[in-house]
């Protein structure tokens, strides 16, 4: 039986960070992953909240992170902003190129954010939810390992290569989505597997090449991508644009430097901003009417948008004080606290 323990939210920074420093984060670094793993655990992302603090030390016990970089940025006057992570995980640089980001798309109208050298396992809606808070439109895109086969092959040549989008809409929630664009993220799968549960068909092959519901054949196989050549064509357009476009690895070169070893890819990130004053015409308000009207249409009709869970839940769990975790989740994070 899958039983779950409850764990108090002001405990969910705290038990992170002790966790990130015990296995060689600086404060720096274990601060601005903590951040991120709460705020997703609040909204029960279960495959990227707390869980990952497990790929987190298995990627610093792989050796090649270095959990104590400070992300450098290069000087530019252009929309572009490159920032080089350092070999560090990606979340510090994120931070620290943040503030430009937002003054280029205030003063351009669009601008960009590529990551460079970093590891990476976030969740991908924090980020560009930090730029529809302030009223901007935001895409951010990252390639990962190539466990992916594209459509029509069996061998992993794509990586699970999210996509997220933030739409601002004012006094409300964002319009969000964030999702790998394999049809399972790993970390699902991971999950499943943890769980004892078959996976849905569809969602992966074995080494042989043949459809598999089983986690760990699915892990040992290859998994396939969402919506078949089309989610194909989006995950190879996110290796062009998060890899080559912004001079870093592809999900196959990501599992060449891991050279077998667990943990984080290892790879680039591309943020892209969107100011509505600037392409709007001064007309953002009319027009976020417009935005608004299409929602409504959508959700009259009993569809609901894309986000509208983890509102729901981060909502629940902030009236009750505690977010539920999977029993032996929780006993693997205590060994971790504990400096396992
Ligand atoms: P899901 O399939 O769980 O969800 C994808 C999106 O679709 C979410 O925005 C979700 O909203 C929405 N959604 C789900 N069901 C519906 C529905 N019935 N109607 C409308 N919208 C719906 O996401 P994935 O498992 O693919 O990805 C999970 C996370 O993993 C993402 O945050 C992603 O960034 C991360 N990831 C990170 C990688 C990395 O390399 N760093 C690689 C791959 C994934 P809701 O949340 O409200 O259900
Ligand atoms: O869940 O696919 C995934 C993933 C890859 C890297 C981090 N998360």
């Amino acid at each position: 039986m899958n039983t779950v323990v409850p764990l108090e939210i002001e405990r969910l920074s705290r038990l992170s960070t002790d966790i990130l420093t015990k296995h060689g984060f600086s404060d720096q670094h274990a601060t601005a992953i903590a951040k991120i793993i709460t705020t997703c655990q609040i909204d029960d992302c279960h495959s990227h909240g707390l869980f990952r603090l497990l790929m987190c030390c298995e990627t610093m016990k792989a050796g090649k992170i270095d959990g104590q970089a400070l992300p450098v940025l290069h000087a530019t006057e252009g929309a572009v902003t490159r920032i080089d992570a350092r070999q560090g995980m990606s979340l510090l640089a994120f931070e620290a190129g943040l503030p430009r980001l937002i003054d280029n798309t205030r003063k351009h109208g669009i601008a960009a954010l590529a990551i460079n050298r970093c590891f990476h396992f976030s969740a991908l809606w924090p980020e560009v939810e930090q730029l529809s808070s302030i009223g901007l439109a935001a895409m951010a895109m990252v390639p990962s390992h190539s466990w992916v086969a594209p459509a029509g092959g069996k061998r992993g040549t794509l990586g699970t290569n999210p996509l997220a989008f933030s739409w601002p809409r004012s006094g409300r929630n964002p319009f969000t989505f964030d999702f790998a664009t394999s049809g399972f993220a790993r970390g699902e799968i991971e999950l499943y597997l943890r769980a004892g549960k078959p996976l849905p068909e569809g969602v992966a092959v074995d080494k042989d090449g043949y459809p598999t519901t089983d986690p760990q054949a699915a892990l040992d196989g290859a998994m396939l991508t969402f919506g078949g050549y089309k989610g194909s064509a989006l995950s190879i357009m996110i290796e062009l644009l998060a890899g080559p476009l912004i001079d870093d690895l592809t999900s196959m070169e990501s599992m060449k430097f891991a050279e077998g070893m667990g943990g984080a890819p290892y790879h680039g990130e591309l943020i892209l901003a969107f100011d509505p004053d600037h392409f709007s015409g001064g007309q953002t308000a009319r027009n976020d009417a417009r935005a608004e009207r299409l929602f409504a249409d959508i959700v009259d009709q009993g569809a609901r948008l894309p986000s509208q869970r983890r509102f729901d839940a981060r909502a629940r769990n902030i009236a009750r004080g505690y977010v539920e975790v999977p029993a032996a989740l929780f006993e693997d994070l205590k060994t971790l606290q504990n400096g396992g």
